[in-house]
């Protein structure tokens, strides 16, 4: 084999390297789509993204933030055990915040005191939780693949679900 075809042979190799899809287990981050308009708020979800590293990440983008809005997220931490939520964390556009650990979807267990932020960015109406990695530890294991399922609604009005009403997103690894 000549040099060239020698360079262009292992350019193609990582070219196909580079364009494989990783298997989705491995990536760090994970985002979302959910349709425009499947409810008439403007709390509406568009897009959730996952950041799964240091600290855990998830920012929700919405067609026009409401000041009487809410948005929460629930969080699946143990793939071995169970279909239901280990955690939810929510906040009201205004006053105030919850981290909760939940023993089902509507049954919340108590509070838990630990270290997050919740963000609200009014101009690209996103909403946002930053959770510190101990707070998704247990008191028997150690949180690594994560998946989740938002919620968001306004006063009296239907919520609006992604990726679907008590619907996982895919897992999301530790980066
Ligand atoms: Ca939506």
């Amino acid at each position: 084999m000549t040099r060239a075809a020698i360079l262009i042979a292992s350019l193609v190799a990582s070219c196909a390297l580079v364009s494989l899809p990783g298997p989705i287990a491995h990536a760090a981050t994970a985002s979302f789509g959910d349709p425009a308009d499947d409810v008439a708020h403007g709390m509406d979800v568009r897009r959730v993204h996952v950041r799964n590293e240091d600290r855990f990440v998830v920012t929700v983008r919405h067609d026009a933030l409401q000041e009487d809005g809410s948005v929460g997220v629930y969080i699946d931490v143990t793939p071995q055990r169970r279909r239901a939520p280990d955690y939810l964390v929510s906040m009201n556009m205004f006053d105030g915040r919850w981290f909760e650990w939940m023993s089902s979807w509507g049954e919340p267990g108590g509070s838990i005191r630990c270290p997050y932020t919740t963000r609200t960015n009014w101009s690209r109406n996103t909403t946002r939780f930053s959770i510190s990695r101990r707070c998704l530890n247990g008191a028997s294991f150690e949180a690594t693949t994560v998946r989740v399922s938002a919620v968001a609604g306004v006063a009296d009005g239907p919520v609006d679900w992604a990726p679907g009403a008590f619907a996982w997103s895919q897992w999301v690894a530790r980066g």
